[in-house]
């Protein structure tokens, strides 16, 4: 009985409680009815009298071993696992609430441009922000001495590469890279060195477009802003076509709509005219078609250009440039998030 005591002490001390679960194997091993230490209290009953004394002092101290080490096992990983619970997630909460992100509101405009040209068959294009002269300006038929290649109009970041200040220099990069004829879309950010105001960035957003082919004449740029323009805000919409001048294009126009609030009656907005500046447009110039290696006596095309901006402001009355640009979560969350 001796040997039997001292295998179970140290059975016990060299038992290693590490998890919570081992615990109650402990338990279970050690202390419990069917548990070794109750065998050796059935044992206990057979020990020779004179032997009892000693055989029970032995027996109560190796339980006490075997019971003090359960409990001060329980208790630690009572206390780590009332730790745990604060950290748990507690799944009958609750969620939390969450919001939905809105779209931008320029991005809404410009997906909607870009939709309503990509059923007349015109396809999107992308360029570069940081451009170099030729593809800003020399290509598109500025010249050389040109007030919007001043320092003052054109961010510079070497004589020859400056932050595009119009997306028309991926026009032509795709005029020198694709064949005739061409239909493309190109929005996209764009650089002007302006003092900022709410009417005015030193960036903005520009959706441009051409039409390249045979024969493309002014009237099928009118049919075709005429077409978008009721296809953004409406059939009532009334258009009108005034001269005006770019270097890219000859001739060249701006094109206005009925005001949208006073329905060309006259108000604060149209400043009493009736009608509103939405972009400007014409055939492309020679020299540029030339400029790509397109031969201007056999091409035509049309091109228009419009700040993204500016259209936003119109259809959603925004009255200052600056709170696109705020991040302020009272403004953007007000456009919906489709
Ligand atoms: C090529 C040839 C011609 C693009 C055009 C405009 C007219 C125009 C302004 C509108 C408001 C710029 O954002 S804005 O300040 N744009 O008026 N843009 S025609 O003409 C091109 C483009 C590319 C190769």
């Amino acid at each position: 009985m001796k040997e039997e005591l001292e295998k179970f002490k140290q059975q016990v001390e060299s038992f290693e409680i590490k998890q919570n679960e081992q615990v109650e194997i402990f338990r279970l091993k050690f202390l419990s009815k069917k548990g070794e230490l109750n065998e050796l209290f059935e044992q206990f009953k057979t020990v020779p009298v004179e032997m009892k004394k000693e055989m029970g002092a032995l027996l109560n101290q190796v339980k006490q071993k075997a019971q003090q080490k359960w409990e001060e096992a329980q208790s630690q990983f009572e206390s780590n696992s009332s730790k745990d619970k604060d950290s748990k997630i507690d799944l009958s909460l609750s969620s939390e609430a969450t919001f939905d992100g809105s779209r931008h509101p320029l991005s809404i405009v410009e997906n909607e441009v870009i939709e309503i040209f990509k059923k007349l068959g015109f396809v999107y294009a992308e360029g570069p922000e940081i451009e170099d002269d030729w593809h800003n300006f020399s290509a598109l038929n500025f010249p050389a001495n040109h007030p919007a290649r001043d320092m003052q109009d054109t961010f510079f970041i070497s004589a020859d590469i400056a932050l595009r200040t119009h997306t028309s220099s991926v026009q032509v990069r795709l005029m020198e890279k694709q064949t005739v004829p061409i239909r493309a879309i190109m929005p996209g950010r764009v650089y002007r060195n302006e003092a900022i105001s709410a009417r005015a960035n030193c960036f903005f957003h520009q959706i441009e477009g051409i039409y390249i082919d045979e024969k493309v004449s002014f009237a099928d740029l009118k049919q075709t802003l005429y077409y978008f323009i009721q296809e953004l805000f409406g059939q009532d919409v009334q258009v009108r076509f005034r001269p005006s001048y770019f270097p890219f294009t000859e001739p060249s126009a701006e094109m206005d709509i009925s005001c949208l609030l006073c329905k060309g009656k006259g108000c604060n907005v149209c400043k009493q005219t009736g009608w509103l500046e939405i972009l400007g447009c014409g055939m492309i110039d020679p020299n540029v078609l030339q400029a790509s290696g397109i031969d201007p006596e056999k091409y035509s095309g049309f091109a228009f250009g419009m700040g993204i901006e500016r259209i936003a402001m119109l259809k959603y009355e925004v009255k200052d440039l600056r709170t696109y640009f705020n991040n302020d979560v009272r403004f953007l969350n007000q456009f919906s998030a489709e």
